[in-house]
């Protein structure tokens, strides 16, 4: 039996190069030898203000953007979250275990309430009870995120103990987190003590993964470094320049000592420059089939009526033993 592994992004954005080094490069690498479940956050995104229109239209841009990185149909379920509503019923059942202290500690929450001072919503702060229904309903092993998402896994694996506890053990399953070791907390490109973030006002903070060439190539030249001149990977005095080889690494799976021997002696510049061609170059097929992709609404019709018919069988045979579990009577 193959491992369980589920992961999503919130429908907000484009995803950018931060989401593909952290999350979605690491989802098309276990899409083989795992069980994978890979859905399109949507019901998250609505814990910020969003215009209907685009929400629709950028929830089949993300699933053209998750096929075009990579994520293959044929191997993973791929879906929207709002396609499948036991997760909004687990949730439910979640949110009631849920103290509010624990919730009161996640720092994204924080971060967010700072940022949307006028929508200071109930479901921005109960969002980690959402994500957590997202993961069990499927009894996830493993659950691949960025650096930002642990704490949010960590409310899950207490949920989980919680349950377990109160209605017995075995019937909701603890997952783990999956962050990579390289690459999992991407900065800003402007502003390398902010991570990078798909929802920045400002778009020279990223590369976002449908991105033109020359884009791409003025983000990365204009990105934030210090006035040395060594190429050394030094995050605490050299924050700007270790992100860049943090990216330039993961992308030429070349560790940063080769990188700082390939620049010895050369300048920043030069270093900006080839990892401009680099990114391009990773990322000019991805546009291509991007496009391509968004010209099939049937093909994408029918991988989310495929996903979600899959997802929701699976789904409800948990939500069907929590019920159970927690004393709610089966409709005769
Ligand atoms: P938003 O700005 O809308 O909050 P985001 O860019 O933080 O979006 P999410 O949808 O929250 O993106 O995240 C999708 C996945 O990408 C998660 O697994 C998250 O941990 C990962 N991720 C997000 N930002 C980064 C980053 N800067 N570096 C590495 N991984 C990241
Ligand atoms: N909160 C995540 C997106 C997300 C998620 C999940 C990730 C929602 N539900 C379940 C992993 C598992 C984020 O990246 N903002």
């Amino acid at each position: 039996m193959k491992k369980t592994i589920l992961s999503g992004s919130t429908v907000t954005g484009d995803l950018t190069l931060g989401n593909y080094i952290g999350a979605i490069n690491n989802w098309t690498q276990l899409q083989d030898d795992y069980d994978c479940l890979y859905f399109l956050a949507d019901l998250h995104a609505l814990t910020v203000q969003q215009d209907p229109k685009l929400l629709k239209e950028r929830t089949y841009s993300f699933l053209a953007q998750y096929v075009a990185l990579g994520l293959d149909p044929q191997k993973n379920i791929i879906f929207a979250q709002s396609h499948v509503h036991q997760h909004a019923e687990l949730m439910w059942i979640l949110s009631c275990l849920t103290p509010m202290g624990n919730l009161n500690r996640m720092t994204q929450f924080k971060e967010k309430s700072e940022k949307h001072t006028k929508n200071i919503n109930a479901g921005l702060f109960t969002y980690p009870t959402l994500m957590a229904a997202d993961i069990l309903l499927y009894q996830a092993d493993k659950v691949p995120v960025g650096e930002d998402q642990k704490q949010h896994i960590e409310l899950c694996r207490d949920l989980v103990t919680y349950f377990s506890n109160r209605y017995g053990e075995g019937i909701l399953k603890m997952p783990e987190p999956f962050i990579a070791k390289t690459g999992a907390r991407i900065m800003s490109l402007q502003d390398p003590t902010k991570k990078m973030s798909k929802s920045d006002e400002n778009e020279k903070n990223f590369v976002s993964v449908i991105d033109d060439a020359k884009k791409i190539e003025k983000k990365i030249k204009s990105a934030t470094t210090d006035s040395d001149i060594v190429v050394k990977y030094d995050l605490e005095n050299k924050p700007g320049l270790a992100n860049l080889l943090t990216i330039y690494s993961v992308l030429s799976k070349k560790s940063y000592e080769t990188l700082e021997k390939e620049y010895e002696g050369k300048m920043y510049g030069h270093l900006k420059g080839d990892l401009a061609n680099l990114v391009v170059e990773t990322l000019a097929p991805v546009k291509i089939k991007y496009d391509d992709l968004m010209k099939n609404r049937d093909y994408l019709d029918q991988v989310l009526k495929q996903g979600a018919d899959k997802a929701s069988q699976r789904a409800q045979v948990t939500l069907g033993k929590v019920y159970d579990a927690v004393g709610l009577v089966r409709r005769p």
